[in-house]
């Protein structure tokens, strides 16, 4: 009997998004267990029995926790049949795992930093305060306990901000480049690589219009455009709850 695949996640973006695109590029049913981050639903007793950092995806296969997104699109890709989502080509995969590392060390955190502060603080921020600050306490991890506290009341620093906004415009630079060189991210077929990209990357031209567009951008267009267009993509946004999903109807439209 195949084993059940269950999946906790959240909006499909960052980090919850890498599972949920491997599972629909592979044709792979699972049970969806929408995970309200908005909510403090990875805090909560019963998630942390599965992933005691209190981070967001967790995935089930059979009896199996697996924790961190990248590495959990890894095992998707090599657990199930379907679609290849690494190329046969070894310096392929390797540039592919260089990008992929490159975005979950260096680059994620800043779009991170700047999602955190313009969408989940003010998200949160009418809550009771009361019971945020509960809801805080409740957070494993020292450092995602400091991020919510500066994402609820704006506190990130104008020196972190400013990092974060100088990161992101170079990993734009640096991703424009690399689709003049090949069709996808680190090679010429769509990969992992693409997933890790595409869920940090695909609002830039709503988010960010000064450093992405048609005329500045032309290849990041190209490649959201057919990214996009995947059926696999655009099953896995019907899942998005939040204004996330708006966004990604908008650029949907601008870029067609
Ligand atoms: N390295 C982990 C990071 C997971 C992570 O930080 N997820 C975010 C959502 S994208 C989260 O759960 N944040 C909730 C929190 O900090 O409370 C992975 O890639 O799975």
């Amino acid at each position: 009997m195949t084993e059940q695949v269950a999946l906790y996640h959240w909006e499909p973006n960052a980090n919850s998004g890498k599972p949920m695109l491997a599972l629909a590029e592979k044709g792979v049913a699972y049970e969806s267990h929408y995970t309200d981050l908005l909510s403090f639903d990875q805090h909560k007793p019963e998630y942390l029995k599965m992933n005691p950092n209190g981070t967001i995806p967790v995935m089930k296969h059979g009896d199996r926790v697996l924790t961190e997104s990248t590495a959990i699109m890894e095992y998707v890709n090599e657990a199930f049949d379907g679609t290849a989502l690494m190329p046969e080509d070894v310096q392929a995969r390797w540039r592919i795992r260089w990008w992929m590392k490159f975005m979950d060390q260096w680059l994620g955190p800043s779009f991170s930093m700047l999602g955190w502060s313009m969408f989940v603080g003010p998200s949160v921020r009418q809550k009771d305060p009361a019971e945020l600050d509960a809801a805080i306490e409740r957070i494993p991890l020292p450092e995602r306990r400091t991020a919510w506290r500066k994402a609820i009341s704006g506190n990130f620093s104008d020196a972190e901000m400013a990092e974060s906004k100088r990161r992101v415009a170079l990993g734009v630079e640096m991703l424009e480049a690399e689709l003049g060189r090949h069709d996808y991210v680190a090679s010429d077929e769509y990969s992992l690589a693409d997933i890790n990209w595409f869920n940090s990357t695909y609002s830039l031209p709503l988010g960010q219009p000064d450093l992405a567009g048609k005329d500045r951008t032309p290849n990041i267009m190209r490649w959201l455009k057919q990214v996009y267009h995947r059926p696999a993509v655009q099953e896995t946004w019907t899942k998005g709850r939040t204004d996330l999903a708006s966004r990604y109807r908008l650029v949907m439209e601008e870029i067609d």
